[in-house]
């Protein structure tokens, strides 16, 4: 497809003006024009997908759908621009009628249709499918309110609806005539007829699934990806249950299906276990896959050959359903045995693990799943029944293995389990966490089917990081290295030779810092901060979901401590820092929301005491969302990534910011074992206990009192929090580092503090962290979503 001219956006833009408002781009206003824009955009991308598409069925290209209950889009108008080449005509257009394109793109809420890490992953493999000319398209639940909007209100998160669907909804293109039926409830027959044996399903509620379709261009690429958001409608209420009298059940059967997509349930490594939810989940699975079954059959006229034109993918359990529902249709629709159902399904369906938190392995109730869904229920039981018999005969009778396995246990269905069993790949997301999905997670199935695990490091969308949120950077590196890095990340090598140039060096710091005070600047105009923050400072940054594993409070015990020492030497020498957080808890846990209030405490104390604040600044930063990562990574010197080893999957936010330039102080967990091997043990700041160390220190009993008792700096921390902080006290923390620590925060603080102690030596000594700097950013093209889809294409789906 030809990219759009200068003057046929011009021509469109006032066409469209002119007919949606009846305005002249002079009077239009900001919201007008962004309509239009997105409006014209809109059916171009509508239009360079559909000749994609052609192009692609006429190839017999295999078909890669991603199945997920999350996906972070963030904006889509810059990033469509940008992908599509067309970024600097329309800056020119609309300067010619005194608008400014920056201002333009805020009027579009972020679509913020996941918590975090997964979510946003997902939504970074769609622009890089489409940038790789991989046909793929992503299945999703199109929430009427996304993630929620995060106040602060003297320091306590409250959460308020993300309504983000004015604005938002120019994106979504509706296809009413794609509509799927779901069938929730009801009664099961089985009947034989000769030797057949047959099932049918009575007395359902039927749920309508009506699909809305977002875009993605790739860059520089012919591919647009399709994301499909199911929106569910009560099939325009039952007048026939209604006039037999059954109005109550009526009625409640019209709000049941009408709340499935109303709200993205906003727990992060946390199952609640809610039957709202799994009638969520289920509703994704059965119209994807209802979808997916009428897009071949139009193709191929049979399901015989599904697995070599199809791949589903998993993005960790929570579409687990797509699996009974594909072998249901197999079965009861199609008529295959269960042998030959069960061949097809394996090898279509591929799953990744994104946590290892137990908390978060799904687990659901058998009655829960009884009653919602019978016939997936049933189907659940025969696989697992046949799947036991396997691994019996497997394990020669060794029940006590066969019975860990087993994907029904103690009146639950294990998602995982299941989803090891149904497919012919598991992978996990960084070298680490695959390991130890090998050796601890799924040890045994890993001994059974060794084959079927695979690694494939996570990746980012470099481009809305770099190119579209880092101009200053994007021009540096375009006049030293050219401009192939922008579709091959692997090309970024090249600005290594530049490490000892002090030109080159100097540029750097001076990018840096414009990005700092163009960060604060937008910080004051749209996000809560209204005190000074020196741009000078250190920018230490710590942003992604609050949850104890990723240890918040890790960081803030030792700004605590620092704290203590500088009210003790207030004229000690101390590098001036800003440290950042962002961060949403889980609206129901407790803890998490402590710590947000306790780190704004701290934020507030410190500004009290003037002499300190010139040193030692906090900010905490509401509402995080991908909108704001894109100002933010550009800003960044250090990045904190300082879960406990062996607790965070991956992590992709150490990519950005690696990639802006940041150095990351971290442990040797997730992807920063990898981003040390990419940049070398001098460009990265490591501290604390590996994973190895982790599980040594825990199988001898982890006492965290010993490190209160024996560490004056831990417990004069530690009693701050008892004693107060900006007239709160924060027992509850206090009380579970002192006792419990999960996560191990005091033993790991020593090895923390001389972490953040060498990392303003190095920042001191300029040259030397501007190299670490520019090796950061040289060593960040691996971690690109381009180069983790043409990993899963070759090694998972066959492709390539
Ligand atoms: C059922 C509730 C629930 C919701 C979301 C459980 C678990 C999740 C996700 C799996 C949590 C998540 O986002 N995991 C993150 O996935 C990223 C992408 O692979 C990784 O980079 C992060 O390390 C991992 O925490």
């Amino acid at each position: 497809m030809k990219k759009m001219s200068k003057e046929y956006i011009r021509h469109e833009l006032i066409k469209t003006l002119h007919s949606n408002y009846n305005v002249a781009p002079d009077d239009a206003s900001d919201t007008q024009v962004y309509n239009a824009l997105s409006t014209i955009v809109m059916e171009h991308l509508n239009e360079k997908r559909n000749s994609f598409n052609n192009r692609i069925n006429s190839q017999g290209r295999k078909q890669i759908y991603y199945l997920s209950m999350e996906f972070l889009m963030g904006r889509s108008l810059k990033t469509s621009l940008y992908n599509l080449e067309i970024v600097e005509d329309v800056r020119n257009i609309l300067k010619e009628y005194d608008i400014n394109l920056e201002k333009i793109y805020e009027n579009e809420p972020d679509a913020g249709l996941g918590n975090g890490g997964l979510g946003r992953l997902a939504a970074c493999y769609l622009d890089a499918m489409a940038t790789q000319e991989i046909p793929a398209m992503g299945y999703s639940i199109c929430y009427e309110y996304g993630i929620f909007k995060q106040k602060i209100d003297d320091g306590w998160q409250t959460e308020l609806p993300d309504n983000w669907m004015p604005g938002g909804e120019v994106w979504l293109d509706p296809k009413p005539e794609r509509a799927v039926e779901v069938h929730f409830e009801g009664e099961l027959h089985e009947y034989w007829d000769s030797q057949y044996h047959h099932i049918s399903h009575h007395n359902y509620s039927t749920v309508l699934a009506i699909p809305y379709d977002m875009y993605v261009s790739g860059y520089n690429s012919d591919g647009v990806s399709v994301l499909r958001l199911w929106t569910a409608k009560s099939p325009s209420f039952d007048m026939a249950m209604f006039n037999q009298g059954d109005y109550a059940k009526a009625l409640s059967q019209n709000s049941i299906a009408n709340a499935i997509s109303k709200v993205l349930y906003p727990n992060d490594n946390h199952l609640e276990g809610k039957s709202l939810r799994l009638r969520q989940q289920y509703f994704l699975c059965a119209a994807s896959i209802g979808d997916i079954v009428t897009n071949h059959m139009s193709v191929y006229g049979t399901l015989e050959n599904l697995h070599d034109k199809v791949a589903i993918h998993i993005n960790d359990t929570h579409p687990t359903l797509a699996v009974p529902e594909l072998m249901r249709i197999l079965l009861d629709d199609c008529g295959y045995s269960w042998d030959k159902a069960w061949h097809i399904v394996k090898n279509t369906f591929a799953y990744t693990n994104h946590t290892v938190m137990a908390e978060a392995l799904e687990k659901w109730d058998i009655n829960l799943l009884k009653s919602i869904v019978p016939r997936i229920f049933s189907i659940i039981v025969e696989i697992n029944n046949r799947y036991c018999q396997k691994l019996s005969q497997l394990s020669e009778n060794n029940y006590e293995k066969t019975n860990r396995m087993s994907i029904i246990k103690n009146n639950h269905i294990h998602m995982a389990s299941l989803c090891v069993a149904a497919s012919h790949s598991v992978n996990g997301v960084s070298k680490l966490h695959s390991e130890i999905i090998k050796q601890d997670v799924f040890a045994d199935e890993y001994e059974y089917f060794p084959l079927k695990f695979k690694n494939v490091t996570n990746g980012i969308a470099y481009r809305r990081w770099l190119y579209q949120s880092n101009p200053g950077l994007t021009n540096l590196l375009s006049s030293k290295i050219g401009d192939k890095f922008l579709k091959d990340g692997d090309e970024l090598k090249k600005f290594g030779v530049f490490e000892n140039d002090k030109a080159v060096l100097d540029e750097l710091a001076k990018i840096k810092r414009t990005n700092k005070e163009n960060f604060l600047k937008y910080a004051k105009n749209y996000c809560n901060l209204d005190f000074e923050i020196d741009p000078d400072s250190i920018f230490d940054v710590q942003v992604k979901r609050l949850h104890e594993y990723k240890r918040q409070h890790l960081n803030a015990l030792n700004i605590i401590a620092d704290y203590n020492y500088l009210l003790e030497n207030p004229d000690a020498d101390y590098t001036p820092r800003t440290y950042i957080f962002a961060a949403k808890a889980a609206p129901g846990y407790y803890l998490a929301k402590q710590i947000i209030k306790m780190i704004w405490c701290i934020s507030e104390e410190i500004r009290k005491n003037k002499k300190i604040s010139e040193k030692l600044n906090v900010f905490f930063l509401e509402d995080y969302k991908v909108t704001l990562s894109e100002l933010l990574m550009p800003a960044s010197d250090i990045s904190e990534q300082i879960s406990l080893a062996g607790t965070e999957a991956s992590g992709t936010g150490n990519m950005k910011l690696m990639l802006n330039g940041a150095i990351t102080l971290g442990t040797l967990d997730g992807a920063n074992v990898e981003i040390k091997q990419a940049v070398g043990d001098d460009n990265i700041i490591i501290f604390g206990m590996t994973a190895e160390e982790v599980s040594a220190k825990k199988a001898m009993g982890y006492s965290p009192r010993n490190y209160y008792d024996s560490n004056n700096t831990i417990k004069q921390a530690v009693n701050r929090m008892y004693h107060g902080i900006n007239g709160c006290n924060f027992n509850d923390v206090a009380n579970s580092l002192q006792n419990s620590d999960p996560y191990m925060v005091l033993a790991d603080f020593d090895s923390y503090r001389a972490a953040q102690k060498l990392s303003s030596e190095l920042y001191n000594d300029k040259y030397k962290w501007l190299k670490m700097s520019l090796n950061n950013i040289a060593g960040a093209g691996v971690f690109s979503a381009d180069r983790a889809v043409k990993d899963y294409a070759r090694d998972i789906w066959g492709i390539l």
